[in-house]
């Protein structure tokens, strides 16, 4: 199996912990954003990593969108399974997952990428990384009027993933899709010190589940 992916996206990180949680084998190959679409756009119509290939030399075989590898993984590795037992709880944390992929985790990359080109410059202050981030700033319309807008995202999700205070589960008594794509979606923020200081209980999730899955553990996080 074959993942391709942006070494630093936080949906393919999303991918690596789905597959990591079902110990399956797989290679990676990082793609050079901009490039990638060369790549991946015959393979799945989209422009967007990551992409999975169960068999690497059949790119028929691909797919596209971390929510449809999701899907595919639980389908064909059903165990150790993501699955809810019981039916309404399922069907909350996949619509969990579908709003941590569709909007919270575009709020992280909005805050991430904004913080990273103001106080976080510090991180990487080089002529190239600081290029890099102003581009992905201008794909996606990162103006400081959209990062407000995030920030408010971000503090109503904090309230939402609020169950991990108290259980290492957003729903039910056992890991599902919204464990796994929120632990990926807002990974970039452990770097960011406003978040790590003031939701303690949401890096040690994020922790854990890495932990769990075998994935090394974000910036921000590493012992
Ligand atoms: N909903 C998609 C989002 C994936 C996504 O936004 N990937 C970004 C990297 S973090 C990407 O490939 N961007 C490049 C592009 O849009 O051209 C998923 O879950 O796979």
């Amino acid at each position: 199996m074959l993942l391709l992916q942006f070494s630093t996206s936080h949906y393919c990180r999303k991918a690596r912990l789905a597959l990591g949680y079902k110990k399956i084998n797989y290679e990676v190959a990082n793609l050079t954003p901009g490039l990638h679409i060369l790549k991946v756009r015959p393979i799945t119509g989209l422009t967007t990593v990551p992409v999975l290939l169960p068999t690497p030399n059949n790119v028929k075989s691909g797919i596209g969108d971390s929510t449809r590898i999701f899907h595919y993984l639980e389908s064909h590795f059903p165990e150790p399974s993501y699955t809810l037992a019981a039916r309404e709880q399922n069907r909350y944390a996949w619509l969990l997952e579908d709003w941590l992929d569709e909007s919270i985790g575009t709020a992280t990359r909005f805050v991430y990428y904004h913080w990273r080109s103001n106080e976080g410059k510090s991180v990487n202050p080089s002529l190239s990384s600081q290029l890099v981030i102003n581009i992905v700033r201008r794909q996606y319309g990162i103006t400081p009027a959209a990062v407000e807008l995030a920030k408010k995202r971000l503090e109503n999700a904090m309230e939402v993933l609020s169950p991990w205070k108290e259980k290492p589960f957003l729903v039910g008594d056992s890991l599902s899709v919204a464990d796994l794509a929120a632990a990926a979606l807002l990974s970039p923020l452990a770097l960011i010190p406003d978040y790590k200081d003031n939701y303690p209980w949401l890096f040690q999730r994020v922790a854990e589940i890495h932990e769990q899955c075998g994935e090394a553990l974000p910036p921000g996080l590493e012992k």
